[in-house]
């Protein structure tokens, strides 16, 4: 059996969770004491969700987990079949992963009502009951580590709106996608439907953010409840060698718009050692310093793209093209 180490207030724990219940690969669900513990005693880094193998191997990190499920278990890939699709699907996954994630990160911690909850949401994650002194001591020492790592993730005063923009523009472009197509590349979820639901449950959770998206977009607060167990969907993927439907297109447009040069400017802050990148996005001015990891993110993006065979290439170039994407890829 699978065990799958994590809790309920980390957006790549419930991606995990769904990725598994969707695959319907049988799994428990370990969300007991501080599942960070287990990868550092594994000897992994520091983050969750860990999913312990039947043969006993540990592993983190989603993406690669989600990969290497990919290998062990044949049946409801969440790949699509169609390359070009499937690059889509990476590039959107990780899009999700690395950028709305600032999205969940800065609405959790910056207004008093999410951080309040979150700290009731994450102390009680670890241990519902616990003597009140201890609660408020663990909550508060939480809380703190979290507002003080905001800004290495960007989630700074100068790129609240930025931030908040973005975050509207995908509940409003998803909201029109799931209300002509179930998931984001047909009638079957992919790996970039999972990536974005990881940030976009807690978002749907958290106070301020969840009543942003109950009022705008109530399709995408109800696509997450049935994406977070979809072992009964039964779908196809579009036609690869279609156009992309107008709701993809925005969406792409958008990770061209903010996230792409983002990862530019990030890979060029690391190889400059620059302490800090800044850049325009959205009409204003963005800067963090320079995050390794997404340095190897957009490392990944532009191998993937560049091992592609000329033929996929043919018909998807000119969709990352139009999407403003290419430039930043290629
Ligand atoms: N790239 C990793 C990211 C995992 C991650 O950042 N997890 C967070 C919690 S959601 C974490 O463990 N952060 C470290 C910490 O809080 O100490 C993945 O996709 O799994």
């Amino acid at each position: 059996m699978y065990v799958l180490h994590g809790f309920n207030p980390s957006p790549y724990s419930v991606k995990m969770r769904a990725i598994l219940r969707y695959r319907r690969i049988p799994f428990v669900w370990n969300a007991l004491g501080n599942p960070r513990d287990v990868a550092v005693a594994a000897g992994l880094p520091p983050v969750i969700p860990i999913l312990r193998f039947p043969d006993g191997r540990m592993m983190n990190d989603s993406t690669p987990l989600a990969y290497a499920l990919e290998r062990e278990h044949r049946e409801r890939s969440i790949i699509p079949d169609d390359p070009a699709l499937a690059y889509l699907s990476d590039l959107l996954e990780d899009f999700g992963d690395e950028w709305v994630t600032k999205m969940m990160f800065h609405y959790r911690w910056y207004y008093a009502a999410d951080r309040d909850f979150a700290q009731t949401w994450i102390i009680t994650s670890r241990d519902p009951v616990m003597a009140a002194d201890k609660r408020s001591a663990g909550a508060k020492a939480f809380n703190d580590r979290q507002v003080g790592r905001m800004a290495l993730v960007g989630c700074t005063e100068q790129n609240r709106p930025i931030i908040e923009d973005s975050y509207r523009f995908v509940l409003d472009t998803l909201d029109r996608h799931v209300r002509t197509i179930p998931f984001l590349f047909g009638s079957r979820p992919s790996l970039a439907d999972f990536g974005m639901f990881g940030q976009l449950q807690i978002l749907s959770v958290d106070p301020t953010p969840m009543a942003e998206m109950r009022a705008r977009a109530a399709d995408v607060y109800c696509w997450l409840l049935r994406l977070d167990d979809a072992s009964g969907v039964e779908g196809q993927w579009l036609d690869g060698k279609a156009a992309l439907p107008e709701t993809l297109r925005a969406l792409l447009k958008h990770c061209g718009e903010t996230y792409l040069p983002f990862l530019a400017a990030n890979m060029k802050a690391l190889r400059d050692e620059s302490a800090e990148l800044d850049l325009d996005i959205l009409g204003r001015r963005y800067s963090q310093a320079p995050f390794r990891y997404q340095g190897k993110c957009y490392d990944a993006l532009r191998k993937k793209l560049a091992a592609l065979p000329l033929d996929v290439r043919d018909r998807l170039d000119p969709v990352l093209e139009e999407a403003g994407c290419l430039r930043w890829l290629a």
